[in-house]
Order: C-alpha cells, then sequence, then structure tokens
C-alpha cells in the first residue's frame, strides 16, 4: 500500500505549449513497481504509488520527449529489475542509472550495461537510506568508468563541503540531482551556492540537472523562486546542464506538479534555442548516448 501522506502523480498534465527540440531527453524519471511484478524493496524508507513504464512512455509521447533516462529510486534497493524491465521495453529510447553494491560482480554490470544501463547512483541523504562508505564507492566508481559509465550523486546543500574531496576524486563524469538542492530561501549568490557553481567552475567533470523545482520551491507553482537558480546555471555551464521531469516524484506530499506546466518552465530557464538544444538534446545525449542517436 502506497504511503497514506504521498500524493500519486499528476492523472492529466496539460499538454505543452514550449515544442521540445527534436530528440529532446527526459534525464530524470523513474519507474515505480508495479509490486505486483517487481516487489519494492524490503528495506525501502518510502512505498510509492506504482508508476509503470507504459505510464512513463504515455507521458514522454506526451509531453514531446523523444528518449528517457531512467533512474534507479531507493524504494527498490538494489535490485534494478523493474528499471532494466523498461529498459529492454523502451525500443532503444530508455538508457538507465542503476544503483549497485560495491560487491557487484563483472559479468552483472555487464548485463546491465547491455540492457542500457550508463550510470551508477550514489544517494546521500540520511532519509533515503545509507550509503556505502565512500572508498568503496571510489572502487566501484574506477570500475564502471572502465565501461564508459558515470556517477549520478545525490545530496542536500549542507553535505557539500563534506562531499567535495568524494566529488573530486571520482574519475569520470559527476552528474549533481537537482542542482544540489540549494536552500531557495538562501541568495543565489550567498555562500552556499556559490560553493556549488564555484567547484562546477574547478571541476569540469560535474554536471547538474536542473530539475524538480516542486521540491525545491517555498513558494508553489510556477516555482519563480527556483527558475533563477536554474537559469543561472544553465547560461553558466550551457555544456553541462541535464533536464528531467522527475516524474512520478517521489515523497512529494505538499502538491504534485503538473508535468506540462514542467514543460513550460523550460524557455525561461534555458531562453534561447541554442541553450535548450544544449540542455534537451547535445548534453544528455553525450552522456547516454554518446554513439549517436
Ligand atoms: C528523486 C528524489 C527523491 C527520491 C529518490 O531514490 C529516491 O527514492 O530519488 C527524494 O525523495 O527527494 O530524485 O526522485
Amino acid at each position: 500500500m502506497m504511503d497514506k501522506n504521498w500524493l500519486c502523480f499528476h492523472p492529466a498534465p496539460k499538454k505543452p505549449a514550449f515544442p521540445m527540440p527534436a530528440g529532446a531527453v527526459d534525464a530524470h524519471c523513474h519507474v515505480f513497481g508495479p509490486a505486483e511484478e517487481f516487489p519494492y524493496a524490503p528495506e525501502r524508507k518510502y512505498t510509492p504509488c506504482d508508476a509503470s513504464k507504459a505510464q512513463l512512455f504515455a507521458l514522454r509521447d506526451h509531453l514531446g520527449i523523444a528518449r528517457n533516462v531512467i533512474v534507479q529510486a531507493s524504494c527498490h534497493g538494489r535490485d534494478n529489475a523493474a528499471l532494466v524491465d523498461a529498459l529492454q521495453a523502451a525500443d532503444g529510447r530508455a538508457r538507465g542509472v542503476a544503483v549497485v553494491g560495491p560487491d557487484i560482480l563483472d559479468a552483472e554490470l555487464q548485463s546491465l550495461h547491455i540492457a542500457g544501463v550508463r550510470g551508477v547512483r550514489f544517494a546521500f541523504l540520511k532519509r533515503l537510506g545509507k550509503a556505502a562508505p565512500k572508498p568503496e564507492l571510489l572502487k566501484l566508481a574506477a570500475r564502471v568508468a572502465k565501461l564508459g559509465w558515470h556517477v549520478v550523486v545525490y545530496f542536500e546543500a549542507d553535505a557539500l563541503i563534506e562531499l567535495t574531496p568524494f566529488l573530486e576524486a571520482l574519475p569520470c563524469a559527476v552528474v549533481v540531482d537537482h542542482m544540489g538542492r540549494p536552500d531557495m530561501r538562501k541568495a543565489l549568490d550567498g555562500a552556499d551556492f556559490q560553493r556549488f557553481t564555484a567547484l562546477m567552475r574547478r571541476n569540469k567533470n560535474i554536471h547538474v540537472k536542473v530539475s524538480c523545482p516542486e521540491r525545491l520551491t517555498h513558494v508553489g507553482p510556477p516555482y519563480s523562486d527556483v527558475i533563477p537558480y536554474a537559469r543561472h546555471l544553465v547560461e553558466t555551464f550551457p555544456d553541462r546542464v541535464l533536464w528531467g521531469t522527475d516524474w512520478p516524484h517521489p515523497n512529494m506530499k505538499s502538491h504534485m506538479p503538473d508535468d506540462g506546466q514542467l514543460v513550460d518552465l523550460i524557455p525561461e530557464i534555458a531562453p534561447t534555442k541554442a541553450l535548450q538544444q544544449a540542455l534537451l538534446v547535445d548534453n544528455p545525449m553525450r552522456l547516454y548516448w554518446p554513439e549517436g542517436a
């Protein structure tokens, strides 16, 4: 049963007014279950509403998106079966980011690669579960780097100082989820966000997803407090930004965003055609479909 205080994804998102460029990638979305076929992990911290691959692909088509990057969420633990099943059904139009243990066998990594996985995710949010020790994660990163994969990291802004040496030691591209979760009540030019942009300036491995305004906002839709942060990142690091819906928006308790409205925010965060092309097509393609379309 889904958690009682949970919201399920928007039942009928609007058709966006913003026309996505051809080949646009949703670089952050999930599949959940369905639980009957793909049970949630016993150690999970929440039970979501089921969100199937068919529902994800229908949303993709409705929003004018060409491809998905499906990210393993903590409710499925290290069992990537639902993710792999979705990748295999996507006809080449989805790639994946898995969660695996440091003890995973090379043969298992290889079969995830064949299924379309191109990255591993390390989450450092206590409310989602405990991360493996950093030396083990570094060893794992070195192994996946050999496959041409990268690492996706999820943390909140107050963990950045402690995590910076680790992020800089990763031997591959690094993709930071949700802008490094800045606190929107702090200034864009304040010390916390500047620390993050300074890291990106210094270290060209680091990429960032300008995603999740619904989770970061303190004022609600249409997320006017979050837009300036996203736009700043897009304009400052045009070749290292990615965009995603975060559908089906796990752990949202205040409100559920309309995914069509999230698409309509894109011209506000990437105001030119060239920035939109980089954000939505060229950057995610380089990481997830380096061989080309
Ligand atoms: C997100 C955000 C969250 C959850 C997870 O793995 C997860 O369970 O990523 C969150 O609760 O902030 O990226 O989907």
